[in-house]
């Protein structure tokens, strides 16, 4: 039997993607059963509905949700589902990913969505997150995750600088 996965990304459009990118290498670097999709809350709101209602028993244990402009993508899972769902504010129009960023942080009191930074950082974030949600039930990955936190620490104490 295959693996099931436990981090289930989803983003508003495939532009989306390259900014969700960090998220994505970060859950494989830790070895996290993760997928992603392209699944929008207001042009496949049906199919998204059905993804979202189906994940807890395939396994699912935290949602990714990342979209640009009036971003009601993680607002409207976290809507349909109790599993945690962390949002990636991405800029994709002209106010430059702000408009996601208060779309997604607020959430009516109620129906919470972890909202993490715009863009790349955040989508990396959204990743090592989940990745401590899921370690708090798994040692083995806990100590992954203290492994890739250490050698950031490392690489920032092994840069030099021009004489
Ligand atoms: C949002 O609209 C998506 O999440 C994306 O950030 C933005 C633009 O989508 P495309 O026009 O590139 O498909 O729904």
């Amino acid at each position: 039997m295959s693996t099931p996965v436990l981090v289930g990304i989803v983003m508003g459009s495939k532009s989306d993607y390259e900014v969700l990118l960090p998220a994505v290498e970060i859950l494989k670097a830790l070895g996290i059963p993760h997928e992603a999709r392209v699944l929008s809350a207001h042009r496949t709101p049906d199919q998204l509905f059905e993804y979202v209602r189906t994940a807890r028993d395939r396994g699912i244990k935290v949602m990714i949700a990342g979209a640009g402009g009036a971003a009601h993508l993680a607002g409207v899972i976290a809507a349909k589902t109790l599993i945690p769902v962390l949002g990636v504010p991405i800029s994709a129009t002209s106010l430059n990913g702000l408009d996601s960023l208060l779309s997604i942080v607020q959430m009516p009191k109620g129906v919470p969505v972890g909202t993490l930074a715009i863009g790349k950082p955040g989508a990396a974030n959204a990743a090592l997150l989940a990745a401590e949600i899921l370690a708090l039930s798994d040692a083995a990955l806990y100590e992954r995750l203290s492994a890739w936190r250490a050698a950031r620490a490392q690489e920032v104490l092994e840069q030099t600088l021009p004489d």
